[in-house]
């Protein structure tokens, strides 16, 4: 038994196409309804419109990735009680539609984040990167967001201030738009001025309280999910820790057990995806898959490789600090057991060849997947040959 493989398919406007997709070795796409505006309800009508688009290719869609949560829910405020509803209605209509496995994830105001989407490999392919002074300094000297000196150390703000004066006018630029903008995967896009206002709205929403409104959100929809024959996936934070002074509560091992815990259900699960708890040392990840197995619903395969300095970049998927060889290995025993296969997809990968030429959704070109898929999947295949019923 192997994993169902699959790509993310951004939707018809995507550079990439479902035969694209096909011809990498898909079987499924996981793709999302991102013209929705986030906090209202997917209709069946247009889920069974993405529907029809995929399986025309002759493919399927059984994962979503993602249905986000609107922030009103993470905070608590204002109508956060009728998006609740929403998402529920939302749950009952994916699942009459047939699909299985929904992704979101609890990551306030932002979702990943890296500071520079064209960083040069040895091979002249391009990475997407995490450089920490040239976060710092655009948290600092950019967008200047008060209090944040707070949050570094005098060493940190050195090197940040140093970083910023040998940048150029375009560097500067370029940092600003790829930190502040979001990446695609984010729902929304941000203006320096919304984004300072919408930070100001989680004052006083520690980790504490942010957990204890991710838990009442789950106890309101697992029971749903768990009704209507859907599963839960959430993916974690990326990078794994507090940004712009924001908390982020799904980081480790022990976060992913409290919210499994919070609302227990075989509806309440995980995406597990190796590119984001890897960007911690302090994550065991062969050891989470024996773990938390039973409760992963969607696998996104990627590696990083970090430095002292608190940098990484995405590195080819065999290669950088994630062992996945041990990793798939513990898929493999997990599928086993649970007599399932899990969905998963290669996670980014670097432009390359073609693609260098072409503008694509940053991590999400064809080609580099197609290689991080390829490579995937023979290492899979010679695991599970290799191991003994
Ligand atoms: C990035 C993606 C994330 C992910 C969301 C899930 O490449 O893995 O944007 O889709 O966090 O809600």
């Amino acid at each position: 038994m192997l994993m169902e493989q699959t790509m993310r398919w951004y939707g018809p406007n995507d550079p990439v196409s479902l035969w694209d997709i096909r011809q990498a070795g898909c079987t499924g796409v996981v793709t999302a309804l991102h013209h929705i505006p986030v906090g209202d309800v997917w209709t069946i009508e247009e889920i069974n419109k993405r529907k029809a688009l995929v399986e025309e290719a002759g493919m399927t869609w059984t994962v979503i990735e993602s249905l986000p949560v609107h922030e009103d829910i993470k905070k608590q405020t204002g109508d956060y009680q009728r998006y609740i509803e929403n998402y529920k209605q939302s749950l009952r209509n994916v699942a009459a539609c047939g699909l299985q496995v929904v992704t979101y994830n609890f990551m306030p105001i932002l979702d990943w984040m890296r500071t520079d989407i064209s960083y040069e490999m040895p091979d002249k392919s391009k990475a997407l990167y995490f450089e920490k002074a040239a976060f710092i300094a655009f948290d600092l000297f950019l967008l200047k967001r008060p209090g944040a000196e707070q949050d570094y150390t005098a060493e940190e703000i050195a090197k940040a201030k140093a970083r910023l004066e040998a940048m150029s006018l375009e560097e500067k630029e370029t940092l600003y738009r790829n930190t502040l903008l979001g990446l695609p995967g984010s729902e929304e896009r941000f203006t320096e001025e919304q984004i300072l206002t919408a930070l100001k709205t989680y004052e006083g929403i520690d980790a504490a309280k942010l957990k204890q409104h991710l838990f009442h959100f789950l106890r309101e929809v697992v029971p749903v999910a768990a009704e209507v024959g859907l599963k839960m996936a959430i993916h974690p934070d990326d990078p794994p820790y507090p940004i712009l002074g924001l908390p982020r509560i799904v980081s480790t091992e022990q976060d992913a057990k409290e919210l499994l815990d919070a609302a227990p259900s075989p509806a309440n699960g995980l995406c597990y995806c190796t590119g984001s708890y890897g960007v911690r040392p302090d994550n065991d990840l062969p050891g989470m898959v024996r773990r938390l197995g039973d409760s992963i619903h969607f696998i996104h395969l990627r590696s990083t490789k970090r430095d002292s300095e608190g940098n990484f970049f995405e590195a080819d998927h065999l290669a950088g600090d994630v062992d996945m060889y041990e990793v798939v290995k513990e898929v493999v025993l997990v599928m086993r057991r649970r007599g399932f296969s899990i969905p998963m997809r290669p996670d980014h990968g670097h432009q390359m060849l073609d693609d260098l030429k072409k503008t694509t959704y940053p991590g999400y070109s064809a080609i580099g997947r197609l290689r991080g898929l390829a490579e995937l999947r023979g290492l899979e295949l010679g695991i599970s040959r290799s191991l003994k019923d």
